[in-house]
């Protein structure tokens, strides 16, 4: 079990301040200290980009991996060692771009992972080009005459796609962000944490206070997470309200046996603890000769 002051690291945040970044860490290590979890048994696998940095501040294992593919890294540590607690994490670049064909094959085979897609609109590291959230008429340096492509959804795919846990948190608040983890955390299966963050530095439309002019939870609406059709209507709401109403908390959650309790050759014992010493490979080929 580690405090929140032993999950963070002695490393110099190089974060902007005031970036979004900083307050997915302290909800991300609020939810680690409060669910008790072991350092050793937990590990954070990031791509590429600002946010991709999580692991460099965390006193967990880490592993940054390729841009848009965290989520490969991360099934694979779970698929080796079943015992761990794996949480995924980068940028909506990183997740809803390049990296979005894991994005829908890992929530179609419900693997036990959280993944927190840090979802400020921009490619914030190569300096503020477009990203697939970014809104209708948003200029960037890639747009600057204004974004024309409709915004990818991640929440309306993820509750199509399969994901059995499918929540949007908000940096700039907290408290909500902490325990929209700790639910993903603890759910059996894949959850999706979106989080709406500012980019300080290079979105100059969606700030603090335009989310906070936006956002309204869930949970106070009265909305019901075990109802496929309700969530579904709320993961559209934003575009079809013009985005003048961003509901942030669960949008859904389902149970359904994960990857790894089906799959005959780990449901019992994880790979890490397959006896290998007397494994024969020298006629492992002979078939395909
Ligand atoms: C294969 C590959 N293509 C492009 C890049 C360049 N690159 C690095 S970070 C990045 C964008 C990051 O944006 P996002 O995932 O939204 O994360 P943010 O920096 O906003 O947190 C890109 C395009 C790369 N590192 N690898």
């Amino acid at each position: 079990m580690a405090t929140v002051e032993e999950l963070g690291v002695k490393q110099r945040v190089q974060w902007c301040p005031g970036c979004g970044n900083m307050g997915v860490l302290a909800a991300l290590k609020g939810a680690l200290a409060e669910l008790g979890l072991n350092r050793h048994e937990t590990v954070i696998v990031s791509g590429i980009g600002c946010s991709g940095k999580m692991p460099h501040y965390l006193g967990t294992y880490g592993f940054e991996s390729l841009h848009g593919r965290s989520l490969p890294v991360a099934s694979a540590i779970k698929l080796a060692n079943t015992g761990l607690t794996v949480i995924a994490e980068g940028g909506d670049g990183d997740g809803y771009g390049i990296g979005v064909q894991h994005f829908v094959h890992i929530m179609r085979r419900n693997y036990d992972l959280t993944y927190i897609v840090h979802d400020n609109q921009v490619y914030g590291l190569t300096t503020g080009q477009a990203a697939p959230t970014a809104l209708l008429g948003m200029k960037t340096k890639t747009t600057p005459w204004g974004v024309v492509e409709t915004p990818f959804n991640p929440i309306s795919t993820a509750i199509n796609g399969g994901a059995t846990y499918v929540a949007r948190g908000f940096a700039g608040d907290i408290p909500h962000l902490k325990e929209l983890i700790k639910g993903a955390i603890t759910h059996k299966g894949f959850a999706l944490v979106d989080v709406l963050q500012p980019c300080v530095t290079f979105n100059y439309l969606n700030t603090y206070q335009w989310f906070q002019e936006r956002v309204y939870k869930l949970e106070a609406a009265g909305h019901d997470p075990k109802d496929r059709a309700a969530a579904m209507e709320k993961a559209m709401e934003d575009s079809k309200s013009d985005y003048k109403k961003v509901p942030i908390g669960l949008f859904y959650k389902e149970e359904r046996p994960t990857y790894e309790e089906t799959l005959p050759q780990i449901k019992d014992t994880p790979l890490v603890k397959h006896d290998i010493s007397n494994v024969d490979i020298s006629t492992a080929y002979e078939d395909l000769e």
